[in-house]
């Protein structure tokens, strides 16, 4: 069983104060702490192996190259995939949607077809999509969102046609928690022919994720939610999609042989790795991912369930608080948004900082969505493995005391 009181020694920055007071940080969401076995990782790769990687014949280059390679065979285990040349190092999420909308997109879009989306896509899986459908005149079509913060897949035979080239979605929402029903639309879609993308930002670093099982032809996400760097995210995609699909970047490391006029590419993976990566921070997501495998991912989803649930309970007993999405924990991951009635999420993020706890306020890079339930901000507040119910009952206290403020405010 998950030890959150245990684990939590492994997190130096959880000893911290902010404001004098003991740091609560459920802002996990937004980028995850890190453990001492990543920072080591990191330190002892620059301090012992540092070295640029698959160019040297020196020791140091292969032993960087080994531990680079290394922490990709760690991602493909992870993630269940079927050899480590279907994973791609990114930057991030971001660059791994873009990677796919430029190297996969343009070759296969063109005028007149459509791309999939929901309405609950964050910014990085919107935007990107946006710039093809502009470039190629093609357009985006969007799985509504009902009330409650689920995906309406009733839609789906509708919204799906011999036109649309691609269905993305989110596996969890940043904003709603929701968890969607990923491995349902993958059928539909795949039913069609159509080729399926799954943002897995918020889903890999906290339930179990096998690409196998859950047949996506392409994953994102990013090492920095899951106890790694910043700088660092993957994307997963089916061989003979990464086959057929040229390179996102030129440079060095990519090419196979170089003339003035043209150039062949490299084998995979590394025909999309141009360029010199962040490679101490693979390293060291690679003890990530060895962190998390030693927990267990199920341990991990089924921590956050509990502490969402009692959060969800508890949250929900306060006056005039309301939680958006949908209210079963079974339904969603540990992001809890909520509005607090007379009390802007920016003034009970401020509030909540002077405790010392850390919620996100704003948009979260969903503002169709926000736009769509009618509002321009919500507080957040997201958990992971090292979160505590002591810490949500702190949440609650500093809640009750920025609400007793702000009415003496109020009716001053
Ligand atoms: N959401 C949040 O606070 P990057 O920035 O590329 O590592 O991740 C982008 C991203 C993509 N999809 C989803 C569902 C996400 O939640 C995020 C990042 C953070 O909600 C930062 S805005």
């Amino acid at each position: 069983m998950l030890d959150a009181a245990r684990l939590r020694k492994d997190f130096p920055i959880l000893d911290r104060t902010v404001h004098g007071k003991p740091l609560v940080y459920l802002d996990s969401a937004a980028t995850s702490q890190k453990p001492k076995a990543v920072l080591e990782a990191l330190t002892r790769y620059y301090s012992e192996s540092n070295a640029n990687i698959h160019r040297g014949i020196h020791a140091l280059s292969e032993e960087a190259t080994a531990l680079y390679e290394g922490a990709r065979g760690a991602v493909c285990r992870f993630i269940g995939a079927p050899k480590p040349a279907t994973i791609i190092f990114t930057r991030n999420t971001t660059e791994a949607v873009n990677l796919v909308a430029q190297a996969w997109g343009r070759r296969h879009v063109n005028a007149g077809d459509e791309i999939l989306l929901t309405e609950m896509e964050h910014h990085s899986n919107l935007v990107p999509w946006q710039m093809l459908a502009q470039e190629k005149k093609a357009s985006l079509k969007f799985i509504p969102v009902t009330p409650d913060g689920r995906l309406d897949l009733s839609s789906l035979p509708q919204l799906m046609g011999p036109r649309t080239r691609l269905v993305s979605l989110t596996l969890a929402s940043n904003v709603l928690g929701t968890i969607n029903p990923v491995k349902e639309v993958q059928q539909a879609a795949h039913a069609h022919g159509i080729p399926v993308f799954v943002d897995g930002a918020q889903g890999v670093p906290h339930m179990p994720v096998h690409v196998m099982d859950l047949n996506c032809d392409f994953l994102a996400f990013s090492a920095h939610k899951m106890l790694g760097p910043t700088g660092v995210g993957v994307l997963y995609a089916k061989e003979a999609l990464l086959e057929e699909m040229d390179p996102f970047l030129g440079g060095g490391d990519m090419i196979k042989d170089v003339w003035l006029d043209h150039s062949t590419w490299n084998d995979l993976p590394w025909k999309f790795e141009a360029g010199t990566p962040n490679i101490g921070g693979v390293v060291a997501f690679g003890a990530a991912i060895e962190y998390l495998e030693r927990i267990g991912m199920e341990e991990v989803r089924r921590h956050e369930q509990e502490l969402t649930a009692y959060a969800l309970k508890k949250l929900r007993e306060i006056d005039g608080l309301s939680v958006h999405g949908p209210l079963d924990p079974a339904a969603r991951g540990g992001v809890v948004s909520f509005e607090v009635k007379g009390l802007h999420p920016h003034d009970l993020g401020q509030l909540l900082d002077a405790e010392g706890i850390a919620i996100r306020a704003g948009h979260h890079c969903c503002k169709p969505l926000l736009r769509k339930m009618g509002l321009m901000a919500t507080a957040r507040a997201s958990f992971y493995i090292y979160n505590t119910a002591q810490e949500v009952d702190l949440l609650v206290q500093a809640i009750l005391k920025a609400k007793e403020l702000f009415s003496v405010v109020a009716h001053r």
